[in-house]
């Protein structure tokens, strides 16, 4: 029996926790926590996931600011409305969308980002302190496959996972916190990439996968043994003349070979991504209490 992990209906249970929260913050005289997000130039995809934040912001009842860029902006221009929101008070948190035009560098953007403000979880000191085990933001996709796992209290330890994808802000930090001691975590992991020499040997194995490849459907049922749990981060647009929109979301799991042999799997959409927005909003409101950085 496979279970369909929800992470849609899940994200809106965790949302209105976090509106009931923010209902007893207001009721206590204390302003909502407030969410900024920074789109640079006019990628579709990043279009939807900024309106996707905002309308969550809403949803709970957090106060949000969108500040759309031009793609023409300059580096300096840039820095220089990250530093603004650094220095705003009334601004718990914010977001600089990635990824950014060709000229911009990312690393010095996310650098001028100050940590106690980086809901992302993408400056190096909150890398750091996460691989430490100390107080941080974490990364939105990892923490809300984490909060996915342990909301389904679906075992970890011991269990063998495979994370296929070494990115900054997914594949390595989840491999971290799945290693690590506590729920969910004490899994060993292994962690492949495009120069791993057998992927499917590896994933053969697993008894927790997570797939962050960004090609469609790589992962077939061929590779995962029976009774794995698959979590899916593949966010992959294909053309679908049938579709309204003209393209449809695939995940990085061919879903119906993979979901007959998995114990649990994620689908797409509205498995990880759902998950992902959530938890930028739990990040903000740990940013509005100052719980991190004291
Ligand atoms: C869903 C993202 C790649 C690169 C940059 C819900 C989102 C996506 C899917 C969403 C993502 C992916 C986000 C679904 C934010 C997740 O129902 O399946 C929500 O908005 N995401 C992002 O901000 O930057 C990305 C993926």
């Amino acid at each position: 029996m496979t279970t369909i992990l929800d992470g849609k209906k899940l994200a809106q249970q965790i949302k209105q926790e976090i509106a009931d929260e923010v209902a007893r913050m207001k009721a206590a005289g204390q302003r909502p926590p407030h969410l900024a997000a920074v789109l640079v130039g006019d990628d579709p995809a990043s279009q939807v996931y900024v309106r996707n934040k905002v309308r969550s912001c809403e949803q709970v009842g957090f106060g949000s600011t969108l500040i759309r860029k031009p793609a023409s902006i300059t580096q300096e221009e840039l820095l220089a409305t990250v530093h603004q929101l650094n220095d705003e008070p009334e601004i718990d948190g914010f977001i600089v969308q990635l990824p950014l035009p060709d000229h911009l560098d990312e690393e010095a953007v996310t650098l001028a980002i100050d940590p106690r403000k980086d809901v992302d979880g993408f400056h190096p000191v909150n890398f750091g302190r996460m691989a430490q085990g100390l107080p941080c933001y974490l990364p939105a996709t990892p923490l809300g496959i984490m909060e996915m796992l342990r909301r389904y209290e679906i075992p970890t330890e011991g269990k063998q996972a495979v994370v296929v994808g070494r990115s900054n802000i997914v594949g390595t930090p989840m491999a971290l916190l799945l290693s690590r001691k506590g729920y969910p975590g004490n899994c060993t992991v292994t962690l492949c990439h495009s120069r791993t020499r057998d992927i499917a040997a590896e994933l053969r194995r697993a008894d927790i996968v997570v797939a962050a490849i960004g090609k469609a459907e790589f992962i077939t049922g061929d590779m995962v043994k029976e009774g794995a749990v698959v979590i899916d981060v593949g966010i992959n647009r294909v053309e679908d003349p049938t579709a309204k929109k003209g393209y449809r979301l695939k995940g990085d799991v061919h879903f119906e070979s993979v979901a007959p042999i998995a114990s649990y799997i994620t689908p797409v959409p509205g498995g990880v991504g759902p998950m992902t927005v959530t938890s930028l909003l739990l990040n903000t409101l740990k940013a509005a209490r100052r719980e991190v950085y004291v």
